[in-house]
């Protein structure tokens, strides 16, 4: 049994999208980042970093004592080889399946973040960080959908690869894009949608943030504000 410590984002998503397709049991212990649930020592001991989400594989690869992986793309290459699944064994197949995999990991996710960051958390209007992280935010998009155009999947086969990306593109309405803008892209996001997997995996509850489009800014209170960016989670150890 894996534990999934689990939030329901982006990041979150696309571990549980993989436990999912590959049919490995877990059980999802669910953290609330505005209470600061991830900034206690306990966590500390899972992931270092203080982030979600992570996991403990109590049978890990290999036997021995239970085993935490975090970053979700280790996460993710962790379980494609436990499952012997969804990444690709030959070397070129591989080398490209981890070169969209980091490109998300170092470029779409962090860039992305940072949009929704300034777009929707930011406490005042702050034109310079909307503007540069929008246009990366959607140059990272054309950069898909031009992949995306010679390609049903970003490595060939479907992989972790596209598990790492789909949550991310389901989130761009909420800083106000629409996928349908990049044609390629928003046909693999179909694609990709209509699985079975990624809609167990990725589900919402209703009125969740990543179910509304052309949100407004976010209102933190102090306490939540501080869990998330200010002195709460930088005294935990978290930053
Ligand atoms: N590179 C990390 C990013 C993890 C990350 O930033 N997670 C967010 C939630 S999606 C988080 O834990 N935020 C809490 C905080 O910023 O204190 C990964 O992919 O696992």
């Amino acid at each position: 049994m894996i534990d999934l410590h689990h939030v329901m984002t982006p990041n979150g998503h696309k571990v549980k999208i993989m436990l999912e397709e590959a049919a490995l049991p877990y059980t999802v212990i669910a953290y609330n980042m505005l209470e600061g649930d991830h900034l206690t020592p306990a966590f500390r001991q899972i992931n270092p970093n203080g982030r979600l989400p992570a996991i403990v594989d109590n049978e890990p690869i290999g036997g021995g004592a239970p085993f935490a992986v975090f970053e979700s793309g280790a996460i993710l290459i962790y379980l494609a080889e436990k499952a012997g699944r969804f990444i690709p064994n030959d070397p070129r197949g591989r080398s490209v399946c981890l070169q969209w995999l980091m490109w998300q990991m170092a470029g779409l996710g962090p860039m992305h973040g940072q949009a929704h960051h300034f777009v929707r958390y930011c406490p005042e209007q702050n034109d310079y960080g909307v503007n540069r992280y929008m246009n990366e935010a959607r140059r990272l998009l054309d950069v898909m959908d031009r992949r995306l155009a010679s390609v049903d999947f970003l490595a060939g086969d479907y992989s972790i690869a596209d598990m790492s990306c789909w949550p991310w593109i389901r989130a761009v309405r909420a800083i106000q894009l629409d996928v349908a803008d990049w044609p390629a892209l928003k046909r693999w996001y179909d694609r990709v949608g209509d699985r079975p997997a990624v809609q167990e995996g990725a589900r919402l509850p209703e009125g969740h943030w990543l179910t509304q489009t052309a949100q407004t800014r976010v209102t933190l209170t102090p306490e939540q504000w501080s869990n998330l960016f200010g002195e709460n989670m930088l005294k935990s150890g978290a930053n």
